[in-house]
C-alpha cells in the first residue's frame, strides 16, 4: 500500500491522458487529489524532481524508499497502480484478453489522439476555440490580456506541431474518415455491452474515454460529428467520468475466444490504420530515418518518426512474448483477419 495517500495528480482538463487517469482513480476508488495546472512549481515546493519531459499528467507515487517520486506516462502508471492497489483492477485476468485490452489502450493513446490533435488545431474555428479555452485550464481568472497572449502562443505552437503528428491537408481525409469509422464501430459495440471488453471497464476504456472527453465535448467539429453519428459514445463518455459506484459483483469480462461480433469492426479499424502506421514508424526508426511514409487506407501518409511510438510497439510485443504459447494461440485466433496480427509477425 502506498504511503502517499491520497495520490497526488497534476493534470490539465484539456489533456486526454490527465482525464484518463483521474477517471481511472475514481473507478478504482483510489484516494487521490488533483491539482489542475502546471505541476512544476508545486513539485519544486515539495522538493520532488520534475520529470523530463514533464508531460501531463504527473503522478506522485512512492519510490523504493517510500519517498515521493514524480512520474509521467499513463500506461506504465496504470500497471504501477495495480501493484499498489489491487482492488477493482482494470486489467483482465485472462492473459489473452489482457492483451486485447492493452492493444485498445495503445490504439487510443497513440492513434485516437491523432483525431483529437487534428480536429483541435486543423480547422480555424476549432483552433480559435481551443486557443481561448485551454489557457483558462491553468486559471479561469486569467486577465484578458494574458489570456490573449497565452492563446496566441499556444495556438502557434500547437498548429506548428500538426505535421509532427501526421495531420496535414493531405492526411486530413484519412484521419477524418478513420474518426467516423471509429465512432460508428464504438457506437454499435456499445449497443451490445457497456464497455469494450465486458460489463466492467478495462484500461482501454479509460484511454478511449480520455481522448473522447475532448472530441465529444470540447472541440466543435468532432463534437458535432459525434452527436450526429454516435449518441451512445457521447453519453458513455459522460458516464465514464465517474464509475466509482459500479458494483463489480455481477460483472464479467468477455471470453477472448468468443469476443462479441461488434468488437470486430473496431479491431478491423485498428488493423486498417494504426497497424500500418506503427510498422512504418518502427521500420524508419530501425533504418535511422527521420520521417516515414506509407499507405494508410489507400492514401499516402507522411510524418516524422517517433521514438516513443517505437517504444509502444516494443512494449506491445513484449506483452505478447510474455504470454504462454496457448494464450498466444487463443489471441491470434481472436485477432485473425483484423490486420492487428501483423504487429506480432515473427514472434510466434
Ligand atoms: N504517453 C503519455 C502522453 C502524455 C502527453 O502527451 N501529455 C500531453 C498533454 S495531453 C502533454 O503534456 N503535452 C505537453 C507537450 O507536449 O509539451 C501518457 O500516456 O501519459
Amino acid at each position: 500500500m502506498s504511503s502517499i495517500v491520497p495520490v497526488r495528480i497534476f493534470g490539465h482538463i484539456g489533456s486526454p491522458y490527465s482525464r484518463k487517469m483521474v477517471a481511472l482513480m475514481r473507478y478504482r476508488q483510489i484516494p487521490y487529489r488533483v491539482t489542475w495546472g502546471d505541476p512544476r512549481e508545486a513539485l519544486q515546493s515539495l522538493g520532488v524532481a520534475v520529470p523530463k519531459p514533464a508531460l501531463l499528467p504527473v503522478l506522485l507515487l512512492p519510490d523504493d524508499d517510500e519517498q515521493p517520486q514524480a512520474l509521467c506516462d499513463s500506461t506504465p502508471l496504470i500497471r504501477r497502480l495495480e501493484h499498489l492497489y489491487p482492488r477493482r483492477s482494470v486489467l483482465p485476468r485472462d492473459p489473452a484478453l489482457a492483451f486485447v485490452d492493452y492493444l485498445l489502450e495503445d490504439y487510443a493513446d497513440e492513434w485516437v489522439t491523432k483525431f483529437m490533435f487534428h480536429y483541435r488545431w486543423h480547422f480555424a474555428t476549432d483552433a480559435g476555440h481551443a486557443g481561448n479555452l485551454l489557457p483558462l485550464g491553468y486559471s479561469v481568472s486569467l486577465p484578458d490580456a494574458m489570456l490573449q497572449q497565452m492563446s496566441v502562443m499556444l495556438s502557434e505552437r500547437q498548429i506548428g506541431r500538426l505535421g509532427v503528428v501526421g495531420s496535414s491537408d493531405h492526411t486530413a481525409p484519412v484521419i477524418e474518415a478513420s474518426y467516423r469509422r471509429f465512432l460508428q464501430a464504438m457506437e454499435a459495440h456499445l449497443a451490445s455491452q457497456p464497455y469494450m471488453l465486458g460489463t466492467r471497464p478495462g484500461a482501454g476504456d479509460f484511454a478511449l474515454y480520455g481522448q473522447l472527453t475532448q472530441l465529444v465535448s470540447v472541440d466543435p467539429t468532432p463534437r458535432d460529428i459525434a452527436l450526429d453519428l454516435a449518441p451512445r459514445v457521447v453519453v458513455w463518455t459522460s458516464l465514464m467520468e465517474d464509475q466509482s459506484g459500479l458494483e463489480l459483483a455481477d460483472t464479467r469480462w468477455n471470453d477472448p475466444v468468443d469476443l462479441p461480433s461488434t468488437l470486430r469492426p473496431l479491431l478491423n479499424e485498428i488493423g486498417r490504420t494504426y497497424v500500418p502506421a506503427q510498422l512504418a514508424n518502427a521500420a524508419a526508426l530501425k533504418a535511422g530515418e527521420g520521417t516515414w511514409e506509407c499507405e494508410i487506407d489507400g492514401q499516402r501518409w507522411v510524418q516524422s518518426a517517433f521514438a516513443y511510438q517505437g517504444k509502444c510497439l516494443s512494449w506491445l510485443r513484449e506483452e505478447f512474448a510474455q504470454l504462454a504459447k496457448a494464450d498466444q494461440q487463443r489471441l491470434l485466433g481472436a485477432l485473425e483477419g483484423t490486420g492487428c496480427e501483423a504487429l506480432l509477425v515473427g514472434l510466434v
